[in-house]
């Protein structure tokens, strides 16, 4: 295997001492025959919450044509797939979304799957850019303001790059024709927190002065980063080390250096969330040639 030719890359030589591998979260075990059910998958596209990742499914249905079929086997994530599509939910965090990415990526190595893109679509934090701005991730920064994942492991830190396909992130921004917000490409930063981590006064904790909290974003500003959000980092790391493309999508629900409450209407959440979903669907009904 290559990175050349496509082909995923596993490193755990553990898996192959398992006689079948159960996918928990999933319900799937490699002991079935996951190629008929999921042999054909191109992309899979991922986000957190269970109605974006629903409607998405039936978005892609509307524009390729695809019947969207529900595939959900358990109650932690939601599964469909529309054609070569896979929708998922993720939940959260990194916590949430891990257990997701390390059981949807063995199960695109039990199909022998290649070529395979993932995407992430979820919504931010902008930081000096209007709310419903769409920021394509081109560097992904953790809460210290590195391009690293950290885990503990085995009692110790572990870190790893986290890398992004900027070819991917610009061939998406080309997707963007509506005129009414941009497409931008730009840093995000991922935190453990939504409250402190991402530098809110309005949580049950917060230790730091109104002006140390602008000083940092003003600082995230000089940086490049362009929103913050939960995920992106581990997405990045996981996927750079098992040779998979990926990208992360997320409309912008307010401006940090404006405030720290989401305040958006319930339509205008509705419509800022479609706006990822357009993209990337637009992006792959353009790559399987279906408009
Ligand atoms: C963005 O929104 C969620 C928190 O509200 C989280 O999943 C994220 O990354
Ligand atoms: N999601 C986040 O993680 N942060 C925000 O500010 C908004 C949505």
């Amino acid at each position: 295997m290559s990175e050349v030719d496509g082909s995923l890359m596993i490193p755990n030589s553990h898996l192959k001492l398992l006689p079948d591998d159960y996918l928990y979260h999933l319900g799937y075990s490699s002991a079935e025959n996951l190629i008929d059910i999921f042999g054909d998958i191109k992309f899979v596209v991922i986000g957190g919450s269970i109605d974006r990742m629903r409607n998405f499914a039936r978005y892609l249905s509307s524009v390729t044509g695809d019947e969207a079929v529900d595939l959900t086997k358990t109650d932690r994530y939601i599964m469909y797939k529309i054609g070569q599509t896979l929708s998922l939910s993720h939940g959260i965090g990194i916590p949430s979304m891990s257990i997701l990415l390390h059981e949807t990526i063995k199960l695109l190595s039990y199909i022998k799957a290649t070529n395979t893109v993932i995407i992430r679509i979820g919504t931010s934090g902008g930081i000096n850019v209007p709310a419903g701005s769409l920021i394509i991730t081109n560097r992904s920064y953790n809460g210290y303001l590195e391009e690293k994942q950290e885990l503990a492991i085995l009692g110790q830190k572990v870190i790893r790059p986290t890398k992004l396909d900027n070819e991917l992130a610009k061939q998406l921004q080309a997707c963007h024709t509506d005129t009414k917000y941009d497409a931008i490409l730009g840093g995000t930063m991922s935190t453990d927190d939504f409250y402190e981590g991402q530098a809110r006064a309005d949580g049950v904790l917060c230790e730091f002065s109104e002006s140390d909290k602008l000083d940092f974003l003003k600082k995230l500003n000089e940086l490049g980063i362009r929103n913050i959000e939960m995920e992106c980092t581990f997405l990045a790391a996981i996927t750079a080390i098992c040779n998979l493309k990926c990208a992360c999508v997320c409309v912008t629900l307010l401006d940090r250096l404006k405030g720290d409450q989401v305040l958006v209407s319930a339509s205008e959440y509705k419509e800022f969330n479609e706006r990822p979903q357009r993209l990337i669907a637009q992006f792959i009904s353009q790559s399987l040639g279906s408009v």
